[in-house]
């Protein structure tokens, strides 16, 4: 298992500890063959070392671009020594053993950083370098490879410990720490060039991220988790600036995400939006004449599972609309501000933590989505699709009323947000009833009724708040049960992609029942 070193190869742009290192490995009986510039500071140190030319028999050509890639080079790093046939192509082609490998590669991760020019960064792209470093740490059964210069005074203890020579299990996690080097050394250049180019890189931006914070747990306490960011400058959960309360624990993070981009929907030089969520989806979404107004609509859908939310704002926090969110227990407020009465309302309850923004997300912004299955990752564009940008299509008799519209627009924003099936009631700007998750639509649709209902007899009104609504539904009915079951609840109007094959059933029983109907040709699943 033990290696003596008689022959080591050094080229080195980093030469922090050179000298020494040469010095004790020459004191140690070693001969020592080297590139460049590193030859050169050994040798002003007065050390004896070999050009590695001269072991080639071949100059440094192309500015250094081709110095160590040669068969006299790589014959000796590859060579298996008690090969009979590999030692007899080592012996007719006079390639001397190279026991010892000591390479740290150009800078390249420094130049980048540096905002150096393109020119300059491709020519800290190293190839003969790595190429060195991959072929010793392929053949650590005879040979060392040291990349890292933290490492010399190890190699030189180990040696001394072994008469001179390296063990296996030393030149084996040489070998491991080598191939992590060179394989995040090229993650960099592959990093570098899919911005350059502006391209998306998914298993780069699922896996390159770095590491911000680990959490007690996932999504359960016996699932390890961490919290990934990708340094993307857009305005939500991960670059947000938390000014209060506990560690965000994984469902928060992902609960405070989909509330986030769903009030990103509302446009706060138009309106005030509010949305509470409870497991990622919505439990209540309003826009008001301010945040407090619209808060408290959006707390009157479903005040039961509003409990232990997260409230996201579309504006900034004011002390009014502070004052109504800590009377109900709150998981996570997350605003694009908060003001500094707002901030002192809510520290009054020291666990609620508060988040802010500086901004809201850009729901046509283009993007990414990442999921995993076993065994790989699915990728998609983000759904960037804005009801507003669509091509609405009256499909019944009647056209819906400008009030209805509105709302129509409204609960489709809503619908973007919710998992599928979905099924958002909605009156005067607010969600009266939320179907969400179910595996079949009219499930959905019963649920949403169901839970107006619910609120209703809460708040004391004679009638389910779904009497003259109007319902989204994230994609096309498929018969027209799912519209009847709409129709019975009091909605007086439909908004849905369209696109079934029994739309004209559809459409027939809208008809019948007097019912607006639009179709937006859009769908949006949301699994
Ligand atoms: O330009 S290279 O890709 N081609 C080579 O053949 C080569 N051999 C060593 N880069 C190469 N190197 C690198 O040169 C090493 O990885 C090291 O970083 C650097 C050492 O050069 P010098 O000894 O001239 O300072």
């Amino acid at each position: 298992d033990l290696v003596p070193v008689r022959r080591a190869l050094l080229s080195v742009s980093d030469k922090t500890g050179l000298v020494d290192f040469a010095r004790a490995l020459v004191a140690a009986g070693v001969e020592l063959v080297s590139t460049g510039g590193t030859s050169k500071a050994i040798a002003q140190a007065g050390i004896p070392v070999r050009d590695v030319s001269e072991l080639t028999g071949f100059p440094e050509i192309m500015d250094g671009r081709v110095k160590t890639l040669h068969p006299s080079v790589h014959g000796a790093l590859l060579g298996i020594r008690d090969d009979a046939e590999h030692v007899d192509a080592m012996r007719a082609h006079g390639i001397e053993p190279i026991d010892l490998v000591v390479v740290n590669l150009y800078p390249f991760e420094d130049v980048r950083a540096s905002g150096a020019d393109y020119a300059s960064i491709v020519e800290n792209i190293d190839i003969g370098g790595p190429a060195m470093v991959r072929a010793s740490a392929k053949n650590h059964a005879y040979v060392a490879i040291v990349t890292d210069p933290t490492d010399y005074a190890g190699v030189l203890e180990a040696m001394q410990a072994n008469s001179g020579a390296l063990p296996l299990d030393f030149r084996k996690r040489l070998a491991a720490k080598a191939f992590a080097r060179t394989a995040a050394y090229d993650a960099g250049i592959s990093g570098w060039f899919t911005e350059t180019l502006e391209i998306e890189n998914p298993a780069w931006r699922a896996f390159g991220g770095r590491l911000d914070s680990v959490m007690r747990y996932g999504e359960n306490p016996h699932q390890r988790a961490g919290f990934y960011v990708t340094g993307e400058k857009r305005p939500g959960v991960a670059s947000a600036r938390q000014l209060q309360g506990k560690q965000l624990s994984y469902n928060n993070i992902n609960d405070t995400d989909a509330a986030f981009e769903l009030v990103g929907e509302f446009d706060p030089a138009r309106t005030a939006a509010v949305a509470i969520i409870k497991h990622a989806n919505p439990c209540g979404v309003a826009e008001g004449a301010t945040l407090k107004d619209a808060y408290l609509k959006a707390l009157a859908c479903d005040p039961v599972s509003a409990f232990g939310g997260i409230v996201a704002l579309n504006g900034l926090l004011d002390a009014e609309a502070a004052e109504e969110i800590v009377k109900t227990f709150t998981e996570v407020i997350i605003a694009p501000e908060a003001s500094e009465a707002a901030q002192a309302i809510v520290a009054a309850k020291k666990n609620l933590r508060l988040l802010v923004t500086g901004g809201l997300p850009d729901p046509r912004a283009a993007g990414m989505t990442v999921k995993s299955v076993a065994g790989g990752l699915l990728v998609q564009g983000r759904d960037n699709a804005v009801v507003d940008d669509l091509d609405l299509k009256v499909v019944t008799k009647r056209a819906p009323g400008e009030a209805e519209m509105a709302d129509l627009r409204f609960a489709f924003r809503v619908a973007k947000h919710v998992k599928s099936n979905a099924i958002v009631y909605a009156k005067d700007r607010a969600t009266v009833g939320i179907g969400a998750g179910q595996m079949s639509r009219v499930d959905s649709s019963r649920i949403a009724a169901r839970k107006a209902l619910d609120a209703a007899e809460a708040a004391g009104h004679a009638q389910p708040l779904t009497r003259g609504s109007v319902v989204a539904s994230d994609a096309f009915f498929p018969f027209a049960d799912g519209l009847l079951a709409a129709v019975e609840a009091g909605a007086t109007a439909v908004i849905q992609p369209g696109g079934s094959m029994r739309d004209d059933e559809v459409i027939a029983a809208a008809d019948e029942h007097g019912i607006a109907m639009v179709f937006t040709g859009t769908r949006h699943f949301r699994h």
